[in-house]
């Protein structure tokens, strides 16, 4: 089964589900307006119950982590990782494996980052430590979300209907601009080298969002990582191809 679970961090409703038994926690971080189930459904179900135990978070602002409704200061991921932290102690986790997609990706680097000691191991796909021209170039083709398709947006409206998720998705693009205009795009690539967890870099070569000078720039600049390729993987990897996702992710855990 899977259980849903809120939990006061830094003042505000945390929502987060957990599933499974085993000894070893997977902290699971979702992408840009993502939450527990549009994002992590295949992993919740797909996961070894035994060996694991995972935990999905709905950051603040996302999934049914509302109210509040969502704010977008400068540094929105490193805030979330401050959540994850807090959430984290709140919990008494003292030692956990980290799983983040896209933002959730940055939000986990960040954590891991600031907090060695939690994080033992780090899976990381769709993510970057900065942004180029080329990536807010491209994140500004998806702003208005009339021009995607029903099968990429109805997930997103299904969880905040159109008014919130248009909203917000345009501010996440304006968040990811200002990385861009105030600091030079640099989310935070001064902190790769604190991080000592084992970490697995994925990278869907299809990724219409993510360059592969990311993952390369992430793979250099974290000590322990490894950086695997799917060559037909894009954004979206985990989901499309959750199979393969889901034992490569197990197999570089064990
Ligand atoms: N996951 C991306 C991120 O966190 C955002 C994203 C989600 C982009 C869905 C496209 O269809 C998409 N940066």
């Amino acid at each position: 089964a899977i259980v849903s679970h809120k939990e006061k961090v830094n003042g505000m409703d945390i929502h987060f589900e957990t599933t499974g038994d085993g000894q070893e926690i997977l902290l699971l971080l979702p992408g840009a307006l993502g939450s527990t189930r549009t994002d992590f459904e295949k992993q919740l179900t797909g996961f070894n119950k035994s060996d694991y135990t995972l935990v999905a978070m709905d950051p603040q602002g996302y999934g049914r982590s509302i109210p509040p409704e969502r704010t977008w200061p400068l540094e929105y991921l490193q805030r979330d990782a401050d959540d994850a932290l807090q959430l984290c102690k709140t919990l008494g986790l003292r030692k956990i494996s980290v799983l983040g997609w896209s933002d959730g990706g940055n939000t986990g680097m960040i954590l891991a980052a600031k907090e060695p000691a939690l994080v033992s191991k780090l899976v990381v796909w769709g993510a970057n430590a900065y942004f180029t021209e080329q990536d807010i170039n491209a994140f500004e083709k998806i702003r208005d979300i009339s021009s995607w398709s029903d099968r990429m947006r109805e997930p997103f409206v299904k969880v905040y209907g159109e008014e919130y998720f248009q909203k917000h998705w345009s501010k996440w693009v304006d968040a990811c601009q200002a990385y861009y205009n105030d600091r030079e795009g640099n989310i935070f690539m001064d902190d790769l080298k604190n991080i000592t967890a084992k970490t697995l870099i994925i990278h869907g070569v299809k990724d219409a969002l993510v360059e592969q000078e990311h993952p390369d720039y992430l793979h250099a600049n974290i000590k322990c990582s490894e950086l695997f390729l799917m060559p037909e993987g894009k954004h979206n990897l985990h989901i499309r191809y959750s199979k393969e996702f889901n034992s490569l992710v197990e197999e570089f855990l064990k």
